[in-house]
């Protein structure tokens, strides 16, 4: 080329107007959108009743005890270094997490049909569960409960499934819708992915009993359907993390498939330092292998390897006895508080002489309360009350405390009076 050419601005120069000229906004996410819009509002009374994040009863965040002690002795250990991890992970994390949620004395463990893969919290867990059934699962359909958590749908196709529904919640009964549940998992083809919230379900806070869970179990086990679990809130529902485990173990302990997405955001309270597991139980040892070894294929261009630092928290915690029990009594102590605020809230709202039937309030379990408020109720509240929550009525629980309790009673009231 001369080198008098003279040259034309081109697109990615910085004459030129810009490539990304036509990108449109996007919208905030439901849910951490919510905190978003909370951060921006000045008001000294403002209450983030969107995002599942617990808060103490002085409404700060919670590092557990067990979590900074395990910390120090990590720090304390100056042999330790920071060398990538396995693309599986930690491997006594994934031992560990494994009988957590399928129990210390599963027979799936001990027999070496699981295999457990470190992952990115709950969300990447399922994104690597759904990308492997994209990839090697002969039946690409995933059927979702309605409602569901947000992120859901968003997850499995973009992993590559598709996605459908199946009936779950009744807003008129406010509980399970179960003959709905029966009938769209029975007409659903042979061999689909079905995706169960192993405990307090999100966003309705509504569970099948054990014995629906035991029918469930036998329609999906004489379809061939395969189960997908995703445990975000074990031990936060009843405090206890065996109590919590129990749909899961039920499908184990059949002998038959499924797969398990852990989350640690919630029950260790690691939100940030993103720290989960899929565990994938298979009828025999050497297919468990197989299974690994292409889940690294799935892993290694996606993120290469998990982060070490929150896994070594929980190691070290699942593996020493004393940590353990101090973090099952701190978790207990999480899921009280959570349930005397259902109670409270309850109480307030009824003394108050509220319009409305508010006992769905301490029927729900875990985080959140599906309140039945309706989008313009939500918004009036948030301008009126600057109080925030996501469109669907769903409220966070663990973000209240007996000081805001009156708060949100006052709101509630107005906005079920003064909003149709
Ligand atoms: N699965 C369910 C059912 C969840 O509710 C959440 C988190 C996750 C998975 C993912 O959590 P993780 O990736 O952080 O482990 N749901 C929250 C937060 C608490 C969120 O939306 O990201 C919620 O407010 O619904």
């Amino acid at each position: 080329m001369e080198s008098n050419t003279v040259v034309s601005a081109s697109p990615t120069s910085a004459a030129g107007s810009s490539v990304f000229a036509h990108i449109v906004q996007a919208p905030e996410d439901p849910i951490l959108g919510v905190t978003v819009a909370y951060n921006k509002d000045p008001s000294p009374v403002k209450l983030n009743l969107g995002v599942g994040a617990y808060r103490t009863e002085e409404g700060k965040p919670l590092v557990l005890n067990v979590v900074r002690q395990a910390e120090q002795l990590l720090v304390n250990d100056s042999s330790r270094v920071k060398e990538y991890l396995p693309i599986v992970g930690l491997a006594d994390f994934n031992k560990l997490s494994a009988k957590l949620i399928l129990g210390a004395d599963s027979p799936a463990v001990q027999d070496n049909r699981v295999t457990t893969v470190q992952c990115l919290s709950g969300t990447g867990s399922l994104r690597v569960g759904a990308e492997f059934l994209a990839r090697h699962y002969h039946e690409r359909t995933i059927y979702i409960p309605v409602p569901t958590w947000g992120n859901h749908p968003k997850v499995f196709t973009l992993a590559g499934l598709s996605v459908k529904s199946y009936r779950y919640y009744d807003p008129t009964t406010r509980g399970l819708n179960f003959q709905g549940l029966l009938e769209d998992l029975q007409s659903a083809p042979s061999g689909a992915i079905v995706l169960l919230h192993a405990c307090a379900h999100n966003p309705t806070g509504v569970d099948p009993t054990p014995q629906q869970w035991e029918q469930i179990r036998q329609l999906m086990r004489s379809k061939a359907l395969l189960p997908l679990f995703d445990s975000a809130y074990q031990g936060f529902a009843s405090g206890s993390l065996d109590a919590d485990a129990q749909s899961v173990r039920m499908f184990v302990a059949d002998g038959g498939e499924c797969l398990v997405a852990q989350s640690y955001a919630k029950n260790m309270g690691l939100y940030g330092e993103r720290v989960g597991a899929l565990s994938i139980v298979c009828r025999a040892a050497d297919v468990a292998g197989r299974v690994e070894s292409q889940l690294k294929l799935v892993i290694r261009p996606m993120y290469s390897n998990p982060p070490i630092h929150g896994a070594s928290i929980v190691a070290t915690i699942l593996k020493d006895r004393n940590m353990f029990h101090e973090w099952t009594l701190e978790l207990k102590a999480m899921a009280d508080r959570i349930i005397s605020m259902r109670q409270q809230l309850f109480d307030a709202l009824r003394a108050r002489g509220t319009p409305g039937d508010w006992s769905h309030i301490i029927k729900q379990i875990g985080m959140f309360t599906f309140t039945g408020l309706n989008s313009e109720q939500v918004t009036f509240m948030r301008k009126e009350y600057h109080i925030y929550m996501t469109s669907d009525g769903r409220i966070s629980m663990a973000g209240l405390s007996s000081r805001t309790v009156p708060h949100l009673t006052d709101a509630i009231h107005a906005a079920v009076t003064k909003v149709a």
